[in-house]
């Protein structure tokens, strides 16, 4: 039995941050039923399309294990299967802008009339105060998160980053918070809100940087390399390049192969535990003992010109033989790894990091899998529904719709017959 087995979600959520959210809960065992607008769908289902009139990887990939519903829950049928809906579920999850399903009639005290044990989960842009009524997607939260003015290099703009902090990192937030509040459910029998914001979620990921802030009020960021550059710190957190975030300096040095290739680069630290190996490696034992070296205080200044010099040794190797030469030396570095190399990474498919979905109208396709692993609750991921696949079977299961009832809802206009429609448009 996987651990969420038994929790059913009403999932209204869209794009990616509730849909990550969702994901999840779903690879845990939750039975999730994605409701999307009759005919439209997700909006990714037809966004970044790779293969015409197929749904797009960005929704494949962000909706596995889901079945998917048609309903339109703005006219009076749709609310009335909606309520139905919300009495049968655990969870109702929502990432719709600011309050669009107050205006369909649906707020947090009607939702508790209709089922107090009700978990009733939502992303937004901001929590309250100035910015609450705004939409927002991933790089505005990354932007007033925290994390774009300390991204990038000091005397550049500021940047985005690839990880997905924002949507995918706010999605993991809520997730946790619904679990625990399924868990305190299990005490006091009743539901509760859980609301998490984009910008509190990439705030809580950029938490060293407010550390810093606060830091420089007693003086410069040692560690930060413009300090040994003589650059003189602002009033706020600087961008810091690739320095680490921590107290070990770090830096991305250029491997054997750079000049054609985008991603021959590795990390390296200067842990100063393994500080000596450091000097043994790169050739320079005399580091060891000189006073100039032998401390981490009196490397401060001087971070730039050694990592300069590492780098003139790991240029004479490629990014993986770095990686052999400094594990066993317990050097912690780590190769700019591609996304191409992490598509073929075998042991990413082992652990099922990495998988290979088939879809019946896409055909084989890589994906993410659950990068937490349960021993007892392992993920399988199967493909993401087509619009409306499981309507019927969600009416007629959780609802108890006979056919002609679903057959009525359909006329009505209040849940969609996308599966009929498409067996018709393939004949
Ligand atoms: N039946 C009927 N109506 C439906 C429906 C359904 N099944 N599903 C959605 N709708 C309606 C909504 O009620 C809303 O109608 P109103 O505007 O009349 O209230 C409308 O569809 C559109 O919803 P939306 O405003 O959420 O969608 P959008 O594309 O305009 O905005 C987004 C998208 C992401 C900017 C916005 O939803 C948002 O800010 N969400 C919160 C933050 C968030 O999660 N952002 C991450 C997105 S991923 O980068």
């Amino acid at each position: 039995m996987k651990a969420l087995e038994g929790v059913r979600i009403l999932d209204m959520t869209h794009v990616q941050s509730g849909p990550t959210c969702t994901q999840l809960l779903a690879w845990f065992g939750a039975d999730v039923l994605k409701v999307e607008r009759p005919g439209v769908g997700d909006a990714t289902r037809g966004q970044l399309r790779d293969i015409p009139d197929v749904d797009s990887l960005y929704f494949t990939m962000l909706n596995h294990n889901k079945r998917s519903i048609t309903l339109n829950t703005k006219s009076d049928k749709g609310k009335e299967i909606f309520e139905g809906l919300l009495k049968a579920c655990d969870v109702m999850v929502e990432n719709f802008a600011p309050g669009a399903l107050d205006r369909m009639g649906f707020s947090w005290e009607r939702i508790q009339e209709i089922n107090p044990r009700l978990i009733y989960a939502s992303i937004k842009g901001f929590g309250p105060g100035p910015y609450e009524d705004c939409k927002v997607y991933e790089n505005v939260a990354q932007c007033t998160g925290g994390s774009a003015s300390t991204t990038g290099f000091v005397d550049g703009p500021p940047l985005v980053t690839g990880a997905q902090i924002g949507d995918s990192g706010t999605g993991l937030h809520l997730a946790l918070g619904i679990v625990t509040a399924l868990y305190h459910r299990e005490k006091s029998g009743k539901g509760q809100r859980v609301h998490a914001a984009m910008q509190d979620g990439v705030l809580n990921l950029c938490r060293v940087k407010l550390r810093d802030q606060q830091r420089l009020q007693h003086g410069p960021l040692t560690e930060y390399s413009q300090h040994g550059q003589g650059i003189a710190f602002g009033e706020a957190t600087p961008r810091a390049g690739n320095d680490s975030g921590g107290g070990q300096p770090g830096w991305i040095l250029k491997c054997k192969g750079w000049e054609n290739d985008p991603d021959a680069y590795v990390y390296f630290i200067t842990q100063a535990a393994v500080w000596g190996n450091v000097c043994d490696v790169i050739g320079k034992p005399e580091w060891k003992e000189d006073p100039e070296y032998a401390t981490p205080p009196a490397r401060l200044d001087k971070i730039k010109q050694i990592f300069d010099t590492i780098e003139e040794w790991t240029m004479t190797k490629n990014k993986f033989e770095v990686m052999e030469i400094c594990n066993p030396l317990n050097i912690p570095c780590g190769p700019i790894l591609s996304m191409k190399e992490i598509a073929e990474e075998p042991s990413l498919r082992e652990t099922g990091t990495v998988v290979e979905v088939d879809h019946p109208a896409r055909g084989k396709y890589l994906s993410v899998g659950n990068p937490v692993k349960l021993s007892d609750s392992p993920s399988d991921v199967t493909r993401s529904p087509l619009l409306g696949e499981h309507t019927d079977e969600i009416l007629m299961e959780i609802l108890g719709f006979s056919s002609d009832e679903i057959a009525e809802a359909k006329t009505e206009g209040a849940v969609g017959d996308e599966m009929a429609q498409s067996k018709v448009a393939a004949e």
